[in-house]
């Protein structure tokens, strides 16, 4: 039976190599982002993929507003959803807090936080009434250990991590599995939304081996392709050359001159 997944920040990333993977298990899928081309794009490749339905929506999560205007729009087709994937997500900036843009913080927290809440519960109605469905969080490695710098950021995904936890709590009894995934650095656009420089996010990932987009969305398939009894909780993935939050090891080009 084919599955009905909803992909949140499939434009880029994680997002869009999850959707790719569903895509290809046969999945009918809702593709949400906030750059209308790249959804566009995304979606006829994976009707081609799936030679199912894809929907694209184009909104803003973190614009409680417009979320439940599209959620109204589309209700009989969110009470279908089996697999709400969360993952649209982004960190701004890496200045101390003394000196950090407060707008950047309201970002992070309306968009990370506020965003996965409105799709999580808008959502939820439609799996309790079927007694089914799986909830994916997209937390971090930045979820369990803080670094300078990304303070707020990482105070987001401590949030996931919670949210993730107490969900679970109250939807014990229930057949809805929520689970989050929890990557160390993986190569996206991520470091050009939080520096908006190429140069510089080009350089986070510079003389390692980071982790790629399409290694975390084949961990979020594994974890929803188990029994319907076996729920993983929490999945922490790094690359090897990754020790901790703020620990990699790096071989620097050396220049012979
Ligand atoms: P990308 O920047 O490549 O993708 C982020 C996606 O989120 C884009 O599709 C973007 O779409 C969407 N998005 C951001 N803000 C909004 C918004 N307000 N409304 C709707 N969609 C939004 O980054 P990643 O793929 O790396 O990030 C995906 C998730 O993984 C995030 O939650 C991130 O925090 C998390 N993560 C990433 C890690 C990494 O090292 N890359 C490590 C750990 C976790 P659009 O711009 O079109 O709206
Ligand atoms: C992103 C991982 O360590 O770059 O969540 O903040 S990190």
């Amino acid at each position: 039976m084919s599955r009905l997944a909803l992909v949140t920040g499939a434009t880029s990333g994680i997002g869009e190599a999850t959707a790719i993977k569903l895509a290809q298990r046969g999945c009918e899928l809702i593709i949400t982002g906030r750059r209308q081309s790249r959804l566009e794009e995304l979606k006829k490749k994976l009707q081609n993929l799936s030679q199912q339905k894809c929907t694209a929506l184009v909104f803003d999560v973190s614009d409680r507003k417009e979320v439940q205007s599209v959620f109204a729009k589309h209700e009989e087709l969110f009470s279908r959803v089996d697999y709400l994937i969360n993952n649209a997500g982004l960190a701004k900036g890496v200045d101390p807090m003394p000196e950090a843009d407060i707008e950047d913080w309201e970002i992070m927290i309306d968009t990370n936080i506020k965003g996965l809440l409105y799709m999580t519960r808008l959502i939820l109605p439609g799996m309790i009434k079927r007694n089914s469905g799986d909830i994916v969080n997209l937390g971090s490695l930045a979820g369990r250990w803080v670094y300078p710098g990304g303070g707020v950021y990482c105070a987001t995904k401590f949030a996931v991590r919670a949210l993730t936890e107490g969900l679970r709590m109250d939807l014990l009894g229930t057949k809805i599995r929520v689970m989050t995934i929890e990557p160390g650095r993986v190569e996206t656009e991520f470091s050009l939304v939080r520096m908006g420089d190429e140069a510089a996010a080009k350089k986070v990932y510079e003389g390692m081996n980071p982790l790629v987009a399409e290694d975390i969305a084949e961990s979020i398939v594994w974890c929803l392709e188990r029994p319907s009894h076996v729920n993983i909780q929490e999945m922490v993935i790094v690359p090897t050359d990754q020790a901790s939050v703020t620990l990699f090891h790096k071989q620097l080009k050396q220049t012979v001159t």
